[in-house]
């Protein structure tokens, strides 16, 4: 029978796998009975999400035992464990990672293939989970599968939104977004635990009542309303190690089916609509990147899943623990930005009011549990909540945070005395027509470190936004660089390359990236450089089918790809890069040789920012202007919609160069630009965020270096720098200013695109203008260099041998280290495998 040829030819296919215990037989076989018995269906009739589905659930089968045994072995060990407190995670798919980490992804590959399945075509079934805005999230999602390959006890938490971030799509050239849906069809990886449901509380009034231990009065909380938080947890494996850490993400549920008293007066229909309105704090992310909305929902959703997370770790702690004294020795909390430090606050009232500890004790466990990450220097992306609104919504958190400032302000007096003004400055409060509680400043005193994400950064954190406090507590301030997983970043996006890596160093750069140095030598080797050569060219290739495919552009391989993904913001200007082909276009028009170049974006701008919408339609005014005209053949521009994790792993193996060109300051960090060099793409860039890290570890002469540095842009901001000065002193760019101002690319409505002139002629503040003669000449000794072939696939390989130090795997072991104090664990599974 089929059946028998099918087994037979299998068991001869594959040898037993050592590490995992599987045979090939039993792969097919768990495959096979969920596709009948989870997704009742046949082979024959199943779709591919069927496919996708029932192939999920059998890998997760294999994680479920290691998952328990991790979480039974903290327990067991009463290891201190790490808490990862953030908005947002931008996973994107997980069937392919876990396939990898659990080593199976080559045995499942022929085992499908034997039954005449393509797991490359099925794995691209799988929405992405797409929990997050940008860097901060996808940073996040880096972070647990550095922590759980290293064996770490790092649990993350977060929200679970029923709508993630938009999808884009692009209508005559304009940026239409459109709910992100993710959840439709059932979400294979997720496993509710409605019986570790958590009350949450809103509003109410606080009370003074008497205190039960000696006399006096202490406050509580009288809340008005009750949310219930359901979690839903996620296995986050490790690379080849047996540890399974979770991702706990919390639902939002209604506290009680009905209001009992709408319901007894007939109301039904009321009733069920207050259901819903409680249901949907956890309904949608809100989509913006660098800017806070400043929304009641926000702070709502902030607040919930907060509430709930300490609740958790509390109730964990609490069950092997009595004394609160050792709550720091057992738990850290990472604050991933602001947007979780009400964690803070709320920390202090259950230690406070339900715990009963007295005030300093609790606030020692607090500081020594916290630490705090910034992610921006940028003033609208600070979180400033209205006092007023916090009343309303936390009345006790106002409290505690009212006396937590009452008691920093009193050592910031006594270590400064007669500096008045410096109190004023320090306030966790700001005062003002309305009164705002300041979040960054609730962080950093309530944090025992606090740290930025790339050298810079984090000096400019200390000396610029937070420096009254660095010189308070020098010693809480520190730097952790970002880093990226190389098992999604290099690993699976690039099996190519993956491959000749491999070759040259043996396989352990996967879990020990600084082994690509091994590589250096063979940046001297014609014959390594020719087949670099060649696999980045067939990733271009099968970036180059994606591109006919759904934009119908057809661009040469041969070309430079030049790529700019990333969210779309004035500060990473992406108008520059556009500014830049424009100039490129006049060039050629006149005459002048210019080297092909394919220029590719990806960028989701915020719905509510029109600027950045605006630069949307413009670059594809210009691609079209560019793509539709036949006399010239060099320049190609493709704006790939609706940018996500799932579509950066497609492009980032194909890209020749790597646009990081925010104005220097601005970008935190920045962790596109790792990804892109480990892939071999040489970087134009500015010296900020890691860029600055990136040009020192491969070396000045393998980057494009260009424009402003940071104390620059600082004077030329305070001298209210003009575009037009810019124009006047430079011939191109006046030219690519009147040909825009013309109405050249927007023939049917001439002014269109003026507002983006207008933005950057004036007072530039993002120095477009300012950076457009240093970035056109840089390009230059871009196109220069890249007609030397081997001089440029050397360097490629310089760039790829000399990221190791990119790694987040890197990033979390100083965390671990320096910030939370945990080791690894070890964790032993029972082999054999209970599944077999
Ligand atoms: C972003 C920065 C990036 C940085 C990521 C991760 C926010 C608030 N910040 O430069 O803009 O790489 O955080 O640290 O999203």
């Amino acid at each position: 029978s089929d059946v028998a040829e099918t087994s037979s030819r299998l068991r001869e296919a594959h040898a037993f796998d050592v590490r995992t215990g599987l045979q090939p037989r039993a792969l097919r076989r768990a495959f096979a009975d969920h596709l009948h018995l989870t997704r009742a269906h046949e082979l024959s009739e199943a779709t591919p999400y069927d496919r996708y589905v029932a192939l999920s659930h059998a890998v997760r089968d294999r994680l479920v035992e290691r998952w328990a045994k991790t979480q039974r072995t903290y327990y067991e060990r009463d290891v201190k464990r790490a808490y990862y407190l953030s908005a947002e995670y931008l996973l994107g798919r997980a069937l392919w990672s876990n396939l990898q980490a659990l080593g199976i992804h080559d045995a499942y590959s022929s085992v499908l293939a034997d039954i005449g399945v393509d797991l490359r075509q099925l794995v691209d079934v799988e929405p992405d989970a797409g929990l997050g805005n940008g860097g901060l999230g996808r940073l996040a999602a880096c972070f647990l599968d550095s922590a759980a390959t290293l064996s770490l006890p790092v649990t993350g938490y977060g929200i679970r939104y029923e709508f993630g971030i938009f999808e884009q799509v692009i209508r005559d050239g304009c940026q239409v977004e459109r709910a992100d849906e993710w959840l439709r069809f059932g979400n294979p990886w997720e496993i509710e635990r409605p019986e570790h449901v958590v009350p949450v509380s809103f509003g109410g009034v606080t009370e003074r009542v008497p205190s039960r231990q000696g006399g006096g009065f202490r406050m509580i909380w009288r809340p008005e309303q009750q949310v219930l938080g359901v979690p839903f947890d996620t296995p986050i494996a490790g690379y080849g190690s047996d540890t399974v850490n979770s991702l706990r993400l919390w639902s939002s549920r209604a506290g009680q089916d009905f209001d009992f008293g709408l319901f007894n007066a007939g109301d039904y229909v009321r009733a069920v609509e207050q259901k819903n309105q409680t249901e949907v704090i956890s309904k949608v992310l809100y989509p913006n990147d660098n800017f806070e909305a400043g929304k009641e929902l926000r702070l709502r959703q902030e607040y919930f899943f907060v509430a709930c997370s300490i609740a958790d770790i509390i109730g964990r702690f609490n069950r092997t623990h009595a004394d609160f004294r050792i709550l720091k020795d057992k738990v850290a909390i990472q604050l991933n930005d602001t947007h979780p430090a009400i964690a803070i606050a709320e920390l202090m009232r259950v230690l406070i009011d339900e715990h009963l500890l007295p005030w300093e004790m609790a606030w020692e466990q607090t500081v020594g549990a916290f630490g705090y990450t910034n992610h921006t220097l940028l003033p609208e992306a600070l979180e400033r909540w209205p006092v007023a609104l916090f009343e309303r919504l936390l009345p006790r958190h106002l409290e505690i945070i009212y006396e937590i400032n009452r008691r920093v302000l009193r050592e910031v007096q006594i270590t400064f005395p007669y500096d008045e003004e410096r109190v004023r400055r320090m306030s966790l409060i700001e005062e003002g027509p309305e009164r705002l509680v300041r979040m960054a400043h609730l962080a950093v005193v309530g944090s025992h470190s606090v740290n930025g994400v790339a050298k810079l950064h984090s000096d400019l954190v200390r000396s610029r936004l937070l420096r009254d406090f660095s010189e308070l507590w020098p010693e809480r301030f520190n730097n952790k660089t970002n880093g990226v997983t190389p098992r999604r970043w290099l690993s699976a996006c690039n099996p190519g390359l993956s491959e000749l890596i491999t070759e040259k160093v043996g396989i352990d750069w996967i879990t020990d990236l600084d082994q690509l140095r091994g590589l250096e030598p063979s940046a001297d080797d014609p014959a390594f450089l020719a087949r670099l050569a060649e696999v980045k060219l067939e990733n271009k290739w099968a970036l180059a089918r994606l591109i006919q495919e759904e934009l119908s552009i057809t661009v040469d391989p041969a070309s430079i790809f030049d790529v700019q993904i990333k969210r779309l913001h004035e500060y990473k200007r992406q108008l520059l890069n556009a500014l830049h082909i424009v100039a490129l276009y006049v060039r050629s028009k006149q005459g002048e040789a210019v080297t092909p170049r394919t220029f590719i974006f990806g960028a989701k701008a915020a719905p509510g920012y029109r600027m950045a919408k605006l630069i949307i339609q413009f670059i594809h005014a210009v691609a079209e202007v560019v793509n539709g005209d036949r006399r010239q053949e060099v320049l190609r521009v493709a704006f790939m919609p609706n940018y996500r994790v799932s579509l950066a792993e497609k492009i980032i193996p194909a890209a020749d160069v790597s646009e990081q060109i925010s104005t220097a300051g601005m970008e935190a960090s920045g962790t596109g630009n790792m990804k892109l060099a480990m892939n071999g793409a040489l970087t134009v860039g500015t010296l900020d965020g890691a860029n600055i890290e990136i040009r020192d570890a491969v070396g000045p002469e393998n980057f494009f270096l260009f424009g402003l540095d940071a104390d620059q842009v600082e004077a030329k901001r305070r001298e209210r720098f003009k575009g037009i000065t810019a124009c006047e002193a430079d011939p191109v760019l006046r030219e690519v200013v009147s040909l825009i101002a013309s109405g050249f690319f927007s023939p049917e409505d001439r002014g269109v695109f003026q507002p983006l002139l207008d933005a950057i002629l004036g007072v530039d503040p993002y120095l477009t203008l300012g950076d457009f003669s240093a970035y056109a000449a840089c390009q230059r000794d871009v196109e220069k260099a890249y007609a030397d072939r081997s001089g440029w696939a050397r360097k490629a390989a310089l760039n790829i041998a000399r990221m190791g130090t990119f790694s987040s795997d890197r990033t979390i072991r100083e965390y671990g280290r320096e910030i939370w104090g945990v080791e690894p664990v070890e964790i032993e599974i029972d082999a054999p495998l209970s599944l077999m």
